[in-house]
């Protein structure tokens, strides 16, 4: 048994392979190259794109040769799969600079400088957009029977609501990728996740009518969905998906995301996330059942992902404001700390100026009249940067501002409000 495949289906990473036997025999064989795609349809990439992008990299570090494609073409025409409606169209503009942004991202997780087997990025509008449309009907459409992409799960689940002419087409410039990248690259193998295998083997398919039977042995290997145990979809919070861009998602709020897994979900997630060995998983995973209070599985999966997508810095910080908030104690917080962790708090937004406690809990509707206030106040209900007051005379001036930014306010066991000055 290939020592890669066996490591990827302990960890659960395997939903679909287009011929097992024949990939594994390649693998024993040599070293090769494989290519994931990423269409740039928003501005960043969100944690659902980690699992593939991930596997490219255990493929890379078993000594094997990863492209990452962008999808600057393919992302202007709109991908069918798993979508129940029509996309929305973008500019060029701005299919562009999300397609720039996104190719920075991917960058980080690959090797480009490895000796033997460095990783490459590509971007398909260097080929596809310059197509000729004749050109391209007669060698490429040629090959498209309508019957077979007709039959493909993209088109048949849009058969009620409508599919165009354009994302009809998806699955042809696809295909057109994985060819050209097995004739100029000698990629030999398409990963991506359940909802591509269709696009995938139409691919496969594209090879073998124009390379001939014999010859052209390329694969195919999706990735399974993310699923969660209470059934509410993988990577979304309150506040929408789960973003790899530090400005969309703080390393903070990152870090919270995956330190908040379900029990029955930590140890799948750090079989696909982490690049911990099968002991130090199964270690954790007996850790789970026998002392799931630690919570030792979803700290290492939250120190690892951090750690990995933000770096040590950034994953020092994101401790130090989860430890804050825990314990209360935010004077140790800086005013950029204090964004991060309070990012989803009430804020009031202040003019700078010495203000009465009890009149800014009214006026902050922290408390709902002035009598309910002085009793907050008098009842010990009420912290200021951590700190109890319970004076209803307090004056809150520059000293109790941090970093002369905010003011925190704490009624009772958790609710907070900001107090942001101007
Ligand atoms: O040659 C290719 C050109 C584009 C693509 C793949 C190969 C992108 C692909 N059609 C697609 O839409 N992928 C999704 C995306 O870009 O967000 C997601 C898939 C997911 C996983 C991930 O990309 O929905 O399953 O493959 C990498």
């Amino acid at each position: 048994m290939n020592e890669l495949l066996n490591d990827l289906k302990f960890r659960g990473l395997v939903n679909q392979f287009t011929d097992e036997k024949g990939l594994q025999e390649l693998l024993e064989k040599e070293s090769i190259k494989l290519y994931a795609g990423f269409d740039p349809t928003a501005d960043s990439l969100h944690i659902g794109h980690m699992l593939p992008i991930l596997t490219l990299k255990r493929f890379q570090l078993a000594g094997h040769s990863p492209i990452a494609l962008v999808g600057g073409g393919t992302g202007l025409i709109g991908d069918p799969s798993g979508k129940k409606a029509e996309r929305s169209m973008n500019t060029v503009e701005i299919v562009k600079d999300w397609s720039d942004r996104i190719k920075q991202q991917l960058s980080r997780f690959l090797d480009f400088n490895a000796a033997e087997n460095p990783a490459i990025v590509a971007n398909n509008y260097d080929w596809l957009g310059s197509l000729d449309v004749i050109g391209f009907l007669r060698d490429v459409g040629k090959n498209f029977g309508i019957n077979y992409m007709l039959a493909k799960d993209s088109v048949q689940t849009r058969i009620e609501t409508g599919i165009s002419f354009t994302e009809f087409t998806y699955m042809i410039l696809q295909s057109y990728d994985f060819l050209k990248l097995y004739q100029t690259e000698g990629c030999k193998l398409q990963i991506g996740g359940s909802d591509q295998w269709g696009n995938i083997t139409a691919g496969l398919e594209l090879i073998r009518k124009t390379e001939g039977d014999s010859d052209a042995k390329a694969f195919g290997l999706t990735i399974p969905l993310v699923t969660k145990a209470d059934g509410t979809k993988f990577g979304k919070t309150e506040g929408g998906a789960v973003w790899l861009d530090r400005e969309k998602t703080s390393p903070y709020e990152f870090y919270q995301f995956w330190i908040n897994a379900d029990d029955r979900d930590v140890i799948k997630y750090v079989k696909f996330f982490t690049f911990l060995s099968h002991e130090e998983i199964n270690k954790l995973e007996e850790e789970v059942q026998t002392a799931p209070e630690k919570r030792t599985a979803q700290k290492t999966l939250a120190e690892e992902m951090t750690k990995m997508v933000h770096g040590e810095e950034a994953l020092q910080q994101a401790i130090k404001i989860s430890q804050a908030l825990f314990s209360g104690d935010l004077k140790v917080l800086t005013a950029s700390e204090i964004k991060q962790g309070f990012k989803d708090v009430p804020t009031v937004v202040l003019p700078a100026e010495e203000k009465n406690l009890v009149d800014l809990l009214v006026e902050a509707k922290i408390s709902p009249s002035k009598r309910q206030a002085r009793e907050d106040v008098t009842n010990g209900a009420i912290y200021i940067n951590g700190e109890r007051r319970q004076e209803t005379d307090t004056v809150l001036s520059e000293a109790d501002r941090i970093e002369g930014e905010f003011t925190i306010i704490r009624r009772g066991k958790k609710k907070y409000t900001l107090i942001q000055y101007k």
